[in-house]
């Protein structure tokens, strides 16, 4: 039976004022699970908009200490940033759990108490199956055991599925995502899998499965991280100084693009909260819902903002970070800073971080680098003024490019920003 699709004519509209979505033409992906995108991601940032709630492109995990403290994150990254790895990853640290609630999507409000609620309107994963491996994501696999889609990728000839990373090496004979045969040794240059071939499974598989995913409260966010792939520039973590400086960092988040179809490899792309392809309504109005909503909590209690990065490479273009589930490191310098907060303990919270101009950065004394070899982690948590001087022009453009609804308070946090930089 044909697909039914028809690829030469797609469309897609969102109307957010009467809620409806509009989709011709495609069969699967983005444009036909309307659910995901264009309903939880594009109209709801409109209705949240109007209703004083966010819709964000954020994953949702809860972090328990090894002594039994549990805490929510939440975090915004771009796509092929690894989210899903991230919202399923196993700890490395002893003692420490991490479980999911979401790996995509969060819808945010205040609670009665002044703290920000988190629920995942999602019941299932729709993830990237490339690069997708029992060292980048065990947890996932275990969930596509059974009971699970797969499009676009390749099948093996007994009846299996495989694509880029799921073994170091590929089979010797594949059925390709064309189905056409696909021999190791003669197609070595064609991918047998889609670069962007997925799987589908419900979430309630995943080992990692949170129960708070069935709240209906949702689950308060004590931290949330926006982050992107930078290989110079950004540090491993970075603490805004306050809610807006926040928004400041979600609104110039970017990412350097790593497919030649996104233009050239190692372009710095701007993508304000991940949110570029999906806030449904004027980005510069939605970069003041997020000030607007910094002022309907409890400026104590609501979460505290953070701008990680997991890419950063040295001069022989090897990342130095081990990524993955050492991430554990980060969380838990942030769950750390979380409790010192609540405890008013200013010393201590000096003692662990450093002042600079974009926020505040770790001491490499408060960072956990236990077992890492000894590695060297002074590059990623130094503030390195002269990338961030050639930062500048970029991030005017990008505002510039925001047009006239860019809230000021963005270009007096970028100016500020400026002129710290020219003291030094
Ligand atoms: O998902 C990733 N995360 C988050 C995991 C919890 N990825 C994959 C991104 C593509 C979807 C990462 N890639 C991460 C990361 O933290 N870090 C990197 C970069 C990296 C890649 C490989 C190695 C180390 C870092 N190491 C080896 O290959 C041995
Ligand atoms: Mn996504």
């Amino acid at each position: 039976m044909a697909w039914p699709c028809d690829p030469e004519n797609i469309y897609i509209s969102h109307f957010p004022e009467t809620r409806e979505i509009w989709s011709y033409g495609s069969g699967y992906g983005g444009n036909a699970l309307l659910g995901k995108k264009c309903f939880a991601l594009r109209i709801a940032s409109t209705m949240a908009k109007r209703d004083g709630w966010m819709a964000e492109h954020m994953l949702i995990m809860a972090v328990t200490s090894p002594e039994n403290e549990r805490k929510y994150i939440a975090a915004a990254f771009p796509s092929s940033c690894g989210k899903t790895n991230m919202a399923m990853m196993i700890p490395s640290l002893p003692g420490w759990k991490i479980e999911t609630i979401g790996d995509d999507i969060a819808w945010l409000r205040v609670g009665d108490d002044g703290r920000l609620y988190a629920i995942n309107p999602e019941a299932g994963y729709f993830g990237v199956a490339p690069g997708t491996s029992n060292t980048t994501n065990k947890n996932a696999l275990e969930t596509l055991r059974e009971n699970c889609i797969f499009t676009n990728v390749a099948e093996t000839m007994d009846g299996d599925v495989w694509w880029r990373n799921l073994t170091d090496e590929p089979p010797e004979k594949l059925i390709d995502w064309r189905g056409n045969e696909w021999l190791a040794d003669k197609d070595s240059e064609t991918l047998p899998a889609h670069p962007n071939s997925r799987f589908t499974a419900p979430a309630k598989q995943s080992p990692s499965y949170s129960g708070d995913a069935d709240n209906p409260d949702g689950v308060p966010i004590s931290a949330i991280l926006f982050g992107g792939r930078r290989t110079d520039a950004v540090p491993l973590v970075t603490q805004a100084k306050d809610w807006n400086h926040g928004v400041f960092l979600g609104a110039i988040m970017s990412s350097e693009t790593t497919a030649a179809a996104a233009g050239q490899v190692g372009n710095v792309r701007f993508d304000p909260f991940a949110m570029l392809p999906f806030t449904g309504y004027n980005m510069g109005d939605y970069i003041s819902h997020w000030l607007e909503m910094g002022e309907k909590g409890d400026s104590d209690k609501m979460p505290k903002l953070f701008w990680v990065n997991w890419f950063r490479k040295d001069e022989n273009g090897d990342y130095i970070w081990p990524g993955f589930g050492e991430n554990n490191r980060v969380l838990k310098w942030i769950f750390e800073l979380d409790d010192i907060d609540k405890e008013a303990d200013e010393a201590t919270a000096t003692e662990m971080q450093n002042e600079t101009p974009i926020g505040s950065l770790p001491k490499s004394s408060s960072l956990d680098c236990e077992g890492l070899n000894g590695l060297d982690i002074s590059p990623l948590i130094e503030f390195d003024g002269e990338s961030w001087k050639q930062e500048i022009p970029k991030i005017k453009e990008h505002f510039t490019s925001l047009g006239e609804r860019l809230p000021k308070e963005m270009w007096e946090h970028l100016d500020a920003l400026e002129a710290e930089l020219s003291q030094n």
